[in-house]
């Protein structure tokens, strides 16, 4: 039976997994930092097959938002095409040339994404005892998504709980533990390194697709975390966690109190960037295939100045 997490916990566990000045006051980068070059040219060496798989969920509007925290899914528009040309709006151009162009609204959250460092806060304080009022409507003027532009790269793991487990997908609310992620490592026959990128499926995804619907994915009870990975993820020095999940959490919140107990941990303390709504039914077939689940993983954020998260198009490279 476990103990009872609530606000207290957090606070004292994200004391104990803090990464707050580990890599000195102006950084910005967090975890990130535990991708050494010679991680990343240790990563390069792991593609045997030359196959790139994506990890993006399409951004179009069968995505998954709901209107949950005022997201909602991407709006492609054009701004000129064919039918311009057709009516002679092209005209003015010389020589035959016609053209097309296209634009896009969308939240940075609504989709395949990174939380930025200055995306999750309590008691005031973000990622290396930053003030969060640093993050105000004209951005974040610390702890942006751009501090990540010369990354994300490294050694990419996929933990594959739903193969591992023999189910085609985990319940909603299933917790997985630390000693999960250990059983499933070992399973696989994989260690999990210092500067590792992890990413972990539940199935939750592939449920929404089979079933042609999202109910619940953003809003209701998922798979995902445990709050008690907190301290894996630190003692292991984990860079970033990904999952195919919303929140990468567990949810309904293990503690009685507050929501987003792993964030604020993970993300807030250890300065660990979260990666949400992956697509990773491709990425566990191929890795299925010849039982090797570590690649060279590439999935940097755009660098947008002062954004809180970026959409991504992460690719696992085999
Ligand atoms: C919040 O934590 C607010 O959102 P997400 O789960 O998308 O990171």
């Amino acid at each position: 039976m476990s103990a009872r997490i609530t606000q207290d916990t957090v606070r004292e566990w994200g004391r104990r997994y803090s990464n707050w000045g580990r890599w000195g006051p102006d950084d910005e980068k967090g975890a990130l930092n535990f991708i050494t070059p010679a991680r990343i040219l240790a990563a390069t060496a792991l593609p045997r097959r030359g196959q790139v798989v994506s990890c993006a969920l399409a951004f179009d509007e069968h995505g998954p938002q709901n209107g949950f925290g005022g997201r909602h899914n991407p709006i492609h528009y054009m701004l000129s095409h064919g039918g311009d040309a057709l009516a002679g709006a092209q005209d003015y151009l010389p020589g035959g040339f016609r053209y097309a162009d296209d634009a896009v609204t969308m939240p940075l959250q609504c989709g395949t994404q990174w939380d930025s460092l200055a995306h999750v806060y309590y008691d005031g304080r973000m990622y290396n005892d930053r003030d969060m009022r640093l993050v105000t409507s004209r951005g974040a003027a610390k702890n942006g998504i751009e501090a990540a532009r010369h990354g994300v790269v490294g050694r990419g793991i996929l933990l594959d709980f739903p193969r591992h487990l023999g189910v085609a997908w985990l319940e909603d609310g299933h917790a997985i533990r630390p000693e999960d992620l250990d059983a499933c490592a070992e399973a696989q026959g994989v260690a999990i390194e210092s500067g590792d990128i992890l990413l972990v499926r539940t199935g939750m995804l592939a449920r929404c697709l089979e079933r042609k619907s999202w109910a619940g994915y953003c809003d209701g009870p998922a798979p995902g975390l445990s709050v008690h990975c907190a301290g894996w993820l630190h003692e292991r020095e984990i860079a970033a966690i990904c999952s195919d999940t919303a929140a990468v959490e567990v949810l309904p919140s293990e503690a009685e109190d507050c929501v987003g107990p792993l964030h604020m941990i993970a993300l807030r303390n250890s300065g660990i960037l979260f990666g949400e709504i992956f697509a990773l039914d491709e990425l566990a077939r191929a890795c299925a295939e010849d039982r090797r689940w570590a690649f060279l993983f590439a999935a940097p954020p755009l660098p947008i100045t002062g954004a809180v998260g970026s959409p991504i198009n992460p690719l696992a490279i085999r």
